[in-house]
């Protein structure tokens, strides 16, 4: 090879390494989002099928159209593998950034990965995604959303002071993978076992749903007449073990504890009703910390990789005075 041929040879080598190298370090960065009067972002939510996704969704429209952003709105209906189909129609659009809320933990890492290829930032709201598949500042830029496993535990820690002898739990699991069923389930069976003296009979999903858990609670009230708690892990679940208890022919509250998360105007009115005992807040509003997020992040700021949510308590002490703030 002659000399100038070998000189040229090095020079293109060492030009695709550089594009090679280029390339992966793009995909290694985490997306950065410019900073500009107006966004088209994306909100790729993973159903519809109560009041809570039906209120987080409202809170992200009205606060888009407030600050004039474009707003792209998918709806999952249930189905992971859509919600990564929805991500991926909203990579093509060219959304400026993507909040996701992501159905199950493992499903969505595809899509979370496909938006950082194209160098769209993703921020996880409400839901998170597994933390061994997909990091915080790496592949999207950050998690908001409440501590579940602190509602589990804040749960069964007023289980265990106002329980009066009551011990047999059915346990009503959210979402099959989703973080919340996954973490209120940990926090709650954690705080339960440790404080001694309960055991949880069965735990089965209503998968957030009124009517499942109306299903499931009466299969598992027939199969446990001994049960005399039920802890379900949002309202409608809570709703749905309502009606399950007073078709058994047992007082709601009374017979059988009650205790929920999320907070909704409804099942706060339960509490003032006496038929629900306690139950912790998870509030869907998520709009306006989600986009003061998204200018946070334009304008350079280092985000942690957690915006935690603070979560409210109602129980018959302060139900009645709480009511008209909830969702
Ligand atoms: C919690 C959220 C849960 C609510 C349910 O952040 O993901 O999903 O607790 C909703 O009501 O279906």
């Amino acid at each position: 090879m002659s000399i100038i041929s070998r000189r040229s040879f090095i020079l293109a080598a060492t030009a695709v390494g550089a594009v090679a190298l280029a390339g992966t370090m793009a995909f290694a960065e985490l997306p950065k989002l410019a900073q500009k009067d107006t966004y088209k972002v994306g909100f790729a939510q993973t159903e519809s099928n109560n009041p809570w996704r039906i209120a987080q969704t409202e809170s992200m429209k009205a606060e888009a159209e407030k600050l004039g952003y474009q707003f792209v709105y998918t709806d999952a209906a249930g189905s992971a593998a859509k919600q990564v189909a929805d991500v991926n129609s909203m990579i093509a659009q060219g959304v400026d950034i993507i909040f996701l809320a992501p159905r199950e933990e493992k499903p969505l890492i595809p899509a979370v990965m496909a938006a950082k290829k194209a160098g769209i930032p993703v921020i996880l709201l409400d839901r998170n995604v597994d933390q061994s598949l997909a990091k915080a500042g790496e592949d999207y830029v950050t998690f908001i959303g409440s501590d579940f496993i602190e509602e589990g535990k804040r749960v069964a820690e007023w289980l265990a002071k106002n329980a009066n002898g009551k011990s047999k739990i059915i346990e009503l699991e959210g979402t099959t993978g989703s973080s919340p069923a996954n973490d209120r389930k940990k926090g709650f069976d954690e705080a339960i076992t440790a404080a001694g003296g309960f055991t949880i009979v069965a735990s089965q999903t209503g998968d957030f749903a009124r009517d499942k858990g109306r299903q499931v609670a009466e299969a598992l009230l027939q199969a446990h007449p001994d049960a005399d708690v039920i802890y379900a892990h949002n309202d409608e679940m809570a709703i749905g073990a309502i009606a399950a208890i007073e078709a058994a022919g047992k007082v709601p509250g009374k017979d059988i504890l009650v205790l929920s998360i999320d907070g909704g105007k409804e099942a706060v009115q339960a509490v003032v009703d006496g038929k629900i005992n306690a139950v912790v807040e998870c509030n869907p509003r998520f709009g306006p910390k989600a986009y003061e997020t998204l200018a946070r992040y334009a304008k350079g700021d280092a985000i942690e990789p957690w915006v935690i949510n603070t979560d409210k308590f109602y129980d018959p002490s302060n139900a009645a005075a709480e009511l008209a703030n909830a969702y």
